[in-house]
């Protein structure tokens, strides 16, 4: 879960994961949170082994922050690999039907909790965000062949294996873009991806680390893979 001045989400957001998934281990990748998210974390690993922190430099945005995560994961040996928002936009009570989809039989390489198939949708979401939400998706997706609705979203479940067929020192994207580049790449090794309905809310405490600057990076790369995927 990577967090960025989220010390008023924490607690509870970690005190619901566990009690909807109390096997599981949170890893809390912390970019130097001025208000303390990282030295807070730092106090429950302490009193629960199932919590994990790793502190790096200065914000750098989602995508090195998952990756960093990732290689973590995957070195202590994980099966499954989550993503996860700490700011409560990603309901704990959704995360059993997640694992369930990588876990079980299925051979379901990645899910998706999904705002955009039957059964999911928004909680107080200003209309713009969602206009650019769904435009972001529905460009992705004609521009690179996929089938998903919801590409941008960032609760997810990984089956290890499947990160490991990946080259994960080969993906650049900061922003939410990032979410779009391992969809794609899944996709492109023939991954399968399951779309799992979820509510998704609007934060309650805490301010969003959503700018402009995130849009336009998913705009050009978007792009600029969509036009490569024609011509080569
Ligand atoms: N480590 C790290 N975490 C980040 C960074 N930017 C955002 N986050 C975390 O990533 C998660 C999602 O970020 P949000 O600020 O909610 O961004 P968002 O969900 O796109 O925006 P809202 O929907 O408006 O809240 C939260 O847990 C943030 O604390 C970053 O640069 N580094
Ligand atoms: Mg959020």
């Amino acid at each position: 879960m990577p967090t960025y001045n989220e010390r008023e989400n924490l607690p509870v957001t970690l005190g619901g994961v566990f009690e909807h998934c109390p096997d599981v281990h949170v890893l809390v990748v912390d970019d130097g949170s001025p208000d303390g998210t990282g030295e807070l974390a730092d106090d429950m690993a302490a009193r629960d082994p199932r919590v994990h922190v790793m502190h790096r430099g200065e914000k750098n945005g989602l995508g090195p922050a998952y990756l960093a995560g990732f290689r973590w994961a995957l070195d202590r040996g994980y099966d499954v690999v989550c993503e996860m928002d700490m700011d409560g936009s990603h309901r704990p009570a959704d995360l059993p039907r997640l694992l369930d989809e990588v876990c079980g039989g299925k051979g379901v390489d990645l899910a998706i909790g999904s705002r955009r198939v039957p059964g999911g949708g928004m909680e107080d979401w200003p209309w713009y965000r969602d206009l650019i939400s769904r435009g972001g998706s529905w460009y992705a997706r004609m521009m690179l062949g996929l089938r998903v609705h919801d590409m941008t979203a960032g609760f997810r479940a990984y089956r290890a294996s499947m990160l490991r067929r990946i080259d994960l020192t080969d993906v650049q994207a900061g922003g939410y873009v990032f979410q779009i580049d391992m969809t794609r790449r899944v996709a492109a090794v023939g991954g399968v991806i399951r779309e799992v309905p979820i509510t998704f809310v609007q934060r309650v405490r805490g301010v969003s680390k959503m700018s402009s600057a995130i849009v336009a990076e998913a705009l050009w790369r978007v792009t600029v893979w969509g036009i490569r995927r024609m011509f080569i």
